[in-house]
């Protein structure tokens, strides 16, 4: 992958399969003339649509439609463009990128036009990661948020606190520069004042991408338990259906089942288990096996307990089996209890007085739901009543919490040593974490990462 890459790309910009429509897009210094070996040499008005019959490399036509040329920089690549929308079947598609390639294209690697945009100046890569994110949205919430972050929104944010860091590092290494004064200018109050007043808008930056992050992600909540606990039952509850087969024989649950559902707009991928109990069935010990995977990779665990069996069975932890608890030690791994089968028991469903993070319901009536619903909302974090905030990924929070914890460094070498060099070099590094999330300064490995994680004609 190089920045100076001159060639002209091609590649079907719409979805693989069969539709009204199928668009072909080449994008290069070279756009322009491909497209006049495939429609003629007809000119073609910037930004207007043609209706042209496009034609193989032997001259015979595949298909007629519309082509439309956007020349750079005005494009969304920055480069010549020409789009042609012909009609969605997978073989005229094929066959129009092949005329393409015959007369000089190259195809595309995934995401190689949001890579050139970005190289282009016409987007960041927050911004480029959002087309992505739009594409892939899974619910309208994720959508907004990712539409948010392409319009700019994300960006901004990150931009006006670099803008902020370098102001202050002016100041404090123009402060190092005149050692004789160099106490004086670090301990008048300024450099305090705005090293905290950027701890306190990284902090908020950082709560709305988590938010942003959760949107697009959601939660792996993964329900565990004994044998016949209720887990499918709860797994059915939360999905709305009955994903889960549920019988009175404990161990019904082998394989692992999953579905995706959302509450208010917070994504989560259920994850159902086999009931945890030492087996002689092979079946049976797979399905453990493989719940126990399950569960290393959540982000929550529900442990479903027959609430019959009293809260007796919270003061002793083996809600799962002695065995099985030395694994689950190891996890770390938030935890929410829910004690089942509360007609069965009588106990009042809702969360229960003295012991955090533990809901009483009935699977089967769904009482006491609506609390743990409320419940994994907030261990989430999520606001459903907010603004929709901007998409955000896993890679941008670290580079936040990484500028985060240079500026508290920074703070603390400024307060116990007004030591002016260790607070430039933690607010270089708190700089040099924020522009990594617009790609100001990316290296290019990461660059390569992220662009080939999209898919091709984006
Ligand atoms: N009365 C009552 N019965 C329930 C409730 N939840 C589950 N059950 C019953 O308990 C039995 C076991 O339910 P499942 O949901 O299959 O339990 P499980 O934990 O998935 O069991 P395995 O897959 O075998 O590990 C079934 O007969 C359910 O109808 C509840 O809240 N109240
Ligand atoms: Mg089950």
């Amino acid at each position: 992958m190089s920045a100076t890459d001159s060639d002209t790309i091609v590649a079907i910009a719409t979805a693989p399969g069969r539709g009204g429509v199928g668009v072909v897009r080449l994008s290069g210094d070279g756009a322009l003339e491909i497209a006049a070996g495939v429609v003629g040499d007809r000119p073609l008005h910037p930004r207007q649509a043609h209706f042209r019959r496009f034609r193989d490399e032997r001259g015979e036509v595949i298909d007629e439609g519309l082509v439309l040329s956007f020349p750079g920089p005005g494009s969304f690549t920055g480069e010549d463009v020409v789009e042609f929308q012909g009609h969605g079947g997978p073989v005229v598609l094929d066959m129009l990128v092949r005329a393409c390639l015959y007369h000089g294209a190259r195809q595309a690697r995934p995401g190689e036009f949001s890579q050139r945009a970005f190289l282009n100046d016409k987007l960041d890569l927050a911004q480029a990661e959002a087309i992505a994110d739009l594409v892939d949205a899974g619910t309208q919430a994720s959508a907004r948020a990712a539409l948010r972050s392409l319009q700019g929104a994300f960006s901004e944010e990150v931009n006006r606190l670099v803008e902020q860091l370098i102001q202050l590092r002016i100041y404090v290494e123009a402060a190092i520069d005149f050692p004789e004064e160099e106490i004086d200018f670090l301990s008048d109050g300024r450099v305090a004042a705005d090293l905290r007043a950027l701890l306190g808008q990284l902090d908020r930056v950082l709560a709305t991408a988590r938010q942003g992050r959760l949107v697009r992600e959601g939660l792996t909540l993964v329900i565990a338990g004994r044998p016949n606990a209720g887990k499918s039952s709860l797994m059915n509850r939360l999905a709305g259906f009955d994903a889960a087969i549920v019988t009175e024989v404990p161990g019904t649950t082998r394989d692992v089942l999953r579905e995706s559902i959302q509450i208010d707009g917070l994504p989560l991928n259920v994850i159902d288990t086999a009931g945890l109990r030492e087996s002689p069935d092979r079946v049976e010990q797979e399905g453990i096996r493989r719940a126990y995977e399950e569960m290393r990779k959540a982000d929550r665990l529900l442990v479903v307990v027959d609430s019959q069996t009293g809260v007796e069975a919270l003061k002793e932890p083996a809600l799962l089996l002695p065995d099985s608890q030395k694994q689950l030690e190891n996890l770390e791994l938030p935890i929410t209890i829910v004690l089942n089968k509360a007609d069965l028991s009588g106990m009042e469903p809702g969360p229960l007085d003295g012991h955090p993070d533990t809901f009483v319901i009935s699977a089967t009536s769904g009482e006491g739901l609506d609390a743990l619903r409320d419940h994994l909302k907030a261990v989430a974090g999520y606001q459903s009543t907010d603004e929709s905030p901007f998409s955000a990924r896993r890679r941008h929070i670290t580079a936040l919490e990484q500028a985060l914890a240079a500026l508290d460094k920074g703070q603390r070498q400024l307060g116990d040593h007004a030591a002016g060099e260790l607070l430039a070099e933690d607010l270089r590094a708190a700089q040099k974490a924020l522009e990594d999330i617009t790609g100001a300064f990316t290296a290019d490995d990461l660059l390569g990462r992220i662009f080939s994680s999209f898919c091709i004609g984006k």
